[in-house]
């Protein structure tokens, strides 16, 4: 990898293998700039795997049945499973894992605001697996299609688990849906709560986006935040009519016109808010990430340990 300022040679490549569609790799050229807006992207792309398995992690105990447990774990080892092929994908930029984890446990870098709200219903599994993990797929699968090759590929395999993530939250808000009065409340009140925060996950209005215009150029994202969030509303709101259930949005009607719907504005200060560290649960996720870390001390030195072992014993043969 060289990441020099570079030669007017090199920049043209670069461009020249943008513009042609074609993925830059690690040992390719590329501006400084361009790494550095990958390894934001993509590190904090990871962190809110890794952060993300804490509000589920809380209901792995209270399942409702052994059938239920069984997927509610696998799901939740998916998303450290993604969180790992990021964090790798992000080190094919120079950067260490050790390095980005202490900037998300000393509060320097950013995680997806989504998971900073609390679980306190069954059916907020459900709707997490529906709506999160539908939103996470709406702005991954464009992703996909990401300049840079390891980013691109990391995508490709975790949509595939994350379409099976929104298939059973979806199952499982059905299931609540069509049950009894109290269960049908219950799926409701985790809708009315889940739903504005999710649309927050797609980033700030293009207005207001900072990083977006220059991301679009570079081809690390091929869709706005608000082409996204209006593509993911026009996804879901058809099976929230299915299930019988209503977003919280007054404004919330289709437009026979554009042929999409049309809906209210987010509350952007909620948003920036909880990014900034003040959502209701910021704290507690983070006192939990700095726990576990510090108790898995002794794995890490273990396993550094018996690496380096095996090195020796490689290098005598
Ligand atoms: N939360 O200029 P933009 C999942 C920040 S994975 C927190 O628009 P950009 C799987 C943004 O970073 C969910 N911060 O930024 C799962 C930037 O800060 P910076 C995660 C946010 O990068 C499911 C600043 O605000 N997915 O759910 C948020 O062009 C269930 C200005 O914003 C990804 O990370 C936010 N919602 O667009 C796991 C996808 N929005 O860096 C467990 C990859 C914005 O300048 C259970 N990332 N910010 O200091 C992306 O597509 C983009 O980075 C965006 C933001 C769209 C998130």
């Amino acid at each position: 990898m060289s990441v020099s300022e570079g030669t007017a040679a090199e920049q043209a490549r670069f461009q020249a293998m943008i513009d042609a569609e074609q993925r830059v790799e690690p040992r390719d050229w590329m501006p400084e700039k361009y790494r550095r807006s990958l390894v934001r992207q993509i590190s904090q792309h990871a962190h809110s795997e890794v952060v993300g398995m804490l509000p589920e992690g809380n209901w792995v105990t209270r399942a409702p049945s052994l059938r239920r447990k069984v997927a509610l774990l696998a799901k939740i080892q998916d998303e450290g499973g993604h969180g790992l092929y990021l964090y790798s994908a992000a080190e094919t930029l120079g950067v260490s894992r050790a390095d980005l984890v202490d900037q998300l446990l000393d509060g320097s870098a950013k995680y997806s605001s989504i998971f900073n709200y609390p679980t306190l219903t069954w059916a907020d599994i459900g709707v997490i697996g529906w709506l999160v993990d539908g939103a996470a797929i709406v702005n991954q699968v464009a992703l996909c299609r990401c300049s840079y090759g390891p980013y691109a590929r990391a995508m490709e395999l975790i949509c595939k688990e994350e379409s099976f993530h929104q298939r059973q939250g979806y199952e499982l808000v059905m299931a609540l849906a069509q049950g009894t009065p109290e269960q049908i409340r219950m799926a409701q009140d985790a809708v009315n709560r889940w739903w504005w925060p999710t649309l927050m996950m797609f980033g700030p209005s293009d207005k207001t986006s900072p990083n977006s215009a220059q991301s679009m150029a570079w081809k690390i994202k091929r869709r706005s935040n608000d082409d996204l969030r209006q593509h993911f509303i026009d996804m879901t709101v058809p099976q929230a009519n299915y299930l019988g259930l209503t977003m919280p949005d007054p404004d919330l009607t289709f437009n026979e016109e554009t042929g999409q719907y049309d809906f209210g504005e987010p509350d952007w200060d909620e948003l920036r808010r909880v990014v900034s560290g003040n959502g209701p649960c910021n704290r507690e996720r983070m006192a939990a990430k700095r726990k576990a870390h510090a108790e898995g001390a002794w794995v890490r030195e273990a396993a550094t340990a018996h690496a380096e072992k095996q090195r020796r014993r490689r290098e005598a043969a």
